[in-house]
């Protein structure tokens, strides 16, 4: 049996602030942890407008961007940033379809939320989007490089 080892793939994740309102960052955080991903970097923090336009700046033309912005910038979020094998697709895959009517249960928007517009998280849609995120909401000094015993060795 060849083991596909565990890589360097990072992805950036962030509770919105209805995840943040709910109380629901613990249990995020648990999916994450318990499937088996490593978090290296982890702030709240209240974004600016500016911040997130830039964010969601592939998104400036879409009818509903206003009231995404409004949404975004209506309380604090929790930015993260996960690293572990296929974290981009699998990250995405744990948080469900955009749409909570298409997020199959079991995921986070499938169990936790009913309506596009109040869906709870955001994941990197590609690791291109990955690098390009984490660089907008992280310096680098606040990643951070670590071996863990229990990730890097059994998972
Ligand atoms: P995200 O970036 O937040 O992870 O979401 P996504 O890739 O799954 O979806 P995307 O199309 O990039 O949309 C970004 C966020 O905008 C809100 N949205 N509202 N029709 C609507 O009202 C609508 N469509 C999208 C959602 O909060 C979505 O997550």
């Amino acid at each position: 049996l060849i083991t596909k080892m565990a890589n360097n793939e990072r992805s950036f994740i962030m509770i919105k602030p209805d995840g943040v309102h709910r109380g629901l960052v613990g249990k995020i955080i648990q999916r994450f942890e318990e499937r088996g991903y490593k978090l290296v970097a982890l702030k709240q923090i209240t974004a600016s407008k500016a911040h997130l336009e830039e964010h969601y700046v592939d998104l400036k033309d879409k009818p509903f961007f206003p009231s995404l912005i409004s949404y975004m910038v209506s309380g604090p979020v929790v930015a993260m940033v996960w690293q572990g094998l296929d974290i981009v697709k699998q990250g995405r895959a744990m948080l469900g379809a955009t749409n909570p009517l298409a997020s199959a249960p079991g995921s986070i928007r499938g169990d936790f939320s009913i309506q596009t517009g109040r869906n709870i998280c955001h994941g990197s849609d590609s690791v291109d989007s990955a690098n390009r995120e984490i660089a907008h909401w992280f310096k680098t000094e606040e990643i951070n490089d670590y071996k863990s015993a229990l990730i890097d060795s059994w998972v």
